[in-house]
């Protein structure tokens, strides 16, 4: 076995090969970028080597920079990872010749697989089966023409050094034929530089079913069962789930056989998967080697119970596979998600920010959490959106689809948009469920999936109150104990009760809409809330994990509201509810933009509410522009930057850093010029 290994990667990739390394005693080196000199990878690794800037360009992709760093470390192998330089076939031979093992597959099956038609090639002599198509090297227009009238339409061109459904083209009558031809050819110049197009019978609405194998250096090879990865938007993967569902037995061993076929022809080494689309009959056809380890393999172990970084790092150093076919076996079902930081409203744009609050599932038996991130850090535009990957297994799909939902019921992500309400709405859709899944879903399903404004529901609102109300509760027992007058009706708990029972309005406004819930206080304790859907009785309190737990009549709902000021100054209730979330803004003379809030017009910054002192940005007779900071506030668990209201000087600071202070009272005596 190794004693040390350097892992050319980042992310939740980088770390989860780091915790295997470490259960396995084999010492680990990150390398990190500029941008990641916090990151949870760097922090995990026994050691880290810096490589460079943030671009990618500049660091993860520099091949000599990982090298270097592997002999400067003592490193004798380099696990790639996925992405990156993990299927780049110069990169297995640099690291062969400099000594260091390549913890993947021989450059030459790398290479085997690099152009579709190359390996079309191979896979016909190995007897996989291919899509009726055309894969050959003449490539006139004339030619190609007549190649799809004998493969008959609809027709897939597809570009040969292709990936992604980049220079992809359906063709559904020969009319259109030479026209999308053209298309295709142009975009995969523009991509791969390459124009080469191969052309295949179009299946409508097929599957995508990929088989993980195991190669040893010793030839043997097994396969890992099978992994459906069908639910895809523009070609990226959204869930994946272990088995497929629908799979018979015959089905799936037939699928094996031909990846393992696949995997001999080209003398593979390691962890590899052949994918496959399968048409509505059951027919399976080759697709695409990917020569790594890939970032849903986790579904892959939940069921076979084996640590695929495990038998990587064992095969690479000239093991034996720890398993023959025989002894592997499917246990239960597994789903994981990808939760990604993007902008449902922006077309699924990378969403960047800071992770300003970040809950994700707790890890227990059934649930699994993989990911490089942790609250605090930055999503940026240099690397993949990917904040983690949940995933769960149960004995069967419904136990663990039921698992799937809880934990994305568990998942908040504030500073960044993210995917996790389709990620619901999928895990809650009954046609999946149904294990309907097919690469057409997402659009089949999209009115349900991607809906242009769900309307606020009475669950969301009634807990946004019931988080506000505690909050006013807290504020008025701490300003009632720092009075003098403890029987001051000001500070009465229980809102404003000119005659009998107290009420308190509360405002938001959520995309230009008003929104008030009048809570009301009835003398046997808990609140009424008028909410739009009617008045209803609530009862809060907290769980184990500090959410917010509200009986509302006759139901309990689970969920957390945080509270964050706004870029802009303003202040947000966000809401966690069923899978979704609401950004709340509130309304409330209290709140009014807090950066001018202690703006008051006596030279005076005053304090917006009742808090405590945490940080003094200025010095007495300090010249200050307006908007600059001159004190941090923290109150209501969140800290707010007072500044200054207009250009000026600092003439008195009248509280310190740990004092705590009343609403209204004056932080800092302000001159402004003239
Ligand atoms: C196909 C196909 C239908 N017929 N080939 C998309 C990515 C590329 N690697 C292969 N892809 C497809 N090839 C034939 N002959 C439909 C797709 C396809 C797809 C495949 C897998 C997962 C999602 C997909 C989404 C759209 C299209």
């Amino acid at each position: 076995m190794f004693s040390k290994i350097l892992i050319a990667n980042r992310g939740e990739i980088a770390c989860r090969v780091i915790e295997t390394a470490r259960a396995m005693g084999v010492k680990t080196v990150a390398v990190y970028s500029d941008a990641d000199r916090g990151a949870r990878h760097v922090a995990l690794a026994d050691e880290a080597v810096h490589i460079g800037a943030a671009p990618a360009r500049e660091s993860y992709l520099v091949i000599e920079k990982l090298i270097e760093a592997a002999k400067r470390t003592g490193a004798e192998g380099i696990h790639p990872g996925y992405g990156f330089l993990s299927e780049n076939a110069a990169f297995a031979d640099a690291c062969k010749a400099a000594g260091i093992v390549f913890i993947g597959p021989p450059a030459s099956a790398i290479r085997a697989m690099g152009s579709k038609s190359e390996a079309k090639k191979l896979m016909e002599i190995a007897k996989v089966p291919l899509v009726p198509g055309y894969h050959g090297d003449d490539q006139s227009p004339e030619l190609l023409a007549n190649e799809a009238q004998r493969i008959g339409f609809p027709v897939l061109i597809k570009a040969a050094a292709g990936g992604g459904g980049k220079g992809m083209r359906p063709v559904l009558k020969a009319e259109q034929f030479a026209e999308a031809l053209a298309g295709a050819k142009r975009e995969a110049k523009a991509a791969f530089a390459d124009d080469h197009v191969l052309i295949e019978k179009y299946l409508e609405r097929p599957r995508h079913i990929e088989i993980q194998v195991f190669a040893d250096d010793r030839g043997n090879c097994v396969y890992l069962f099978e992994r459906d990865c069908s639910i895809q938007r523009r070609h990226q993967k959204v869930i994946e789930e272990a088995p497929a569902p629908g799979m018979d037995p015959a089905h799936r061993r037939a699928m094996g056989e031909a990846a393992v076929a696949a995997a001999k022809a080209i003398g593979y080494v390691g962890a590899g998967t052949v994918e496959f689309i399968v048409d509505q009959s059951g027919e399976f056809y080759f697709m695409e080697m990917n020569t790594r380890l890939q970032v849903e393999h986790p579904v892959t172990e939940m069921i076979t119970g084996q640590d695929l970084v495990e038998w990587q790092l064992r095969i690479a150093t000239g093991a034996k596979l720890p398993l023959t076919q025989e002894q592997l076996r499917i246990d239960g079902h597994s789903f994981e998600v990808r939760l990604y930081a993007e902008d449902p409203a922006r077309g699924f744009l990378p969403s960047v920010g800071t992770l300003r609050h970040l809950v994700l599932p707790r890890e227990r038996e059934g649930f699994r959490v993989d990911t490089g991130v942790r609250a605090g850090d930055e999503v940026s535009m240099n690397y993949d959106p990917m904040i983690a990957k949940i995933i769960v297994h149960g004995e069967t799909r419904d136990a663990a689809l039921r698992r799937l939902r809880v934990a994305l019921g568990e998942t908040e992500v504030v500073g960044v948009r993210t995917n996790a309400a389709l990620l619901a709405r999928i895990a809650a859709h009954p046609a999946f469920a149904a294990g309907e899944v097919d690469t057409g879903f997402i659009e089949r399903h999209r009115a349900v999936l991607l809906p242009k404004a769900a309307p606020l529901s009475d669950r969301a609102l009634a807990l946004a109150a019931l988080a506000r109300l505690e909050e006013i509760a807290r504020d008025a027992a701490a300003l009632a104990q720092a009075s003098n007058d403890r029987h001051s009706p000001w500070f009465s708990v229980q809102g404003w009760r000119p005659n009998g029972e107290g009420h308190d309005d509360l405002r938001w406004s959520e995309a230009g809409t008003d929104i008030v819930v009048t809570a009301r206080y009835p003398r046997e304790g808990g609140y009424v809330l008028a909410l739009p859907g009617g008045e209803l009785r609530a009862v809060a309190s907290r769980d184990s994990e500090g959410r917010l737990r509200a009986e509302i009549g006759g139901d309990t709902l689970i969920g957390r509201v945080v509270t964050t000021a706004a870029n802009d100054g303003g202040v947000d209730d966000i809401v966690f509810v069923d899978g979704e979330m609401r950004t709340l803004r509130r309304v409330d003379p209290r709140d009014v933009s807090l950066a001018d809030a202690g703006a008051a017009g006596d030279g005076s910054v005053k304090s917006p509410l009742p808090g405590k002192v945490i940080d003094v940005k200025v010095e007495e007779g300090a010249i200050v522009s307006r908007g600059d900071a001159l004190l941090v506030l923290e109150a209501m668990k969140m800290e707010h930057t007072l500044t200054a209201p207009a250009d000026g000087k600092v003439k008195r600071v009248i509280y310190g850093v740990g004092d705590q202070v009343a609403e209204g009272v004056d932080l800092i005596e302000f001159e402004p010029s003239s």
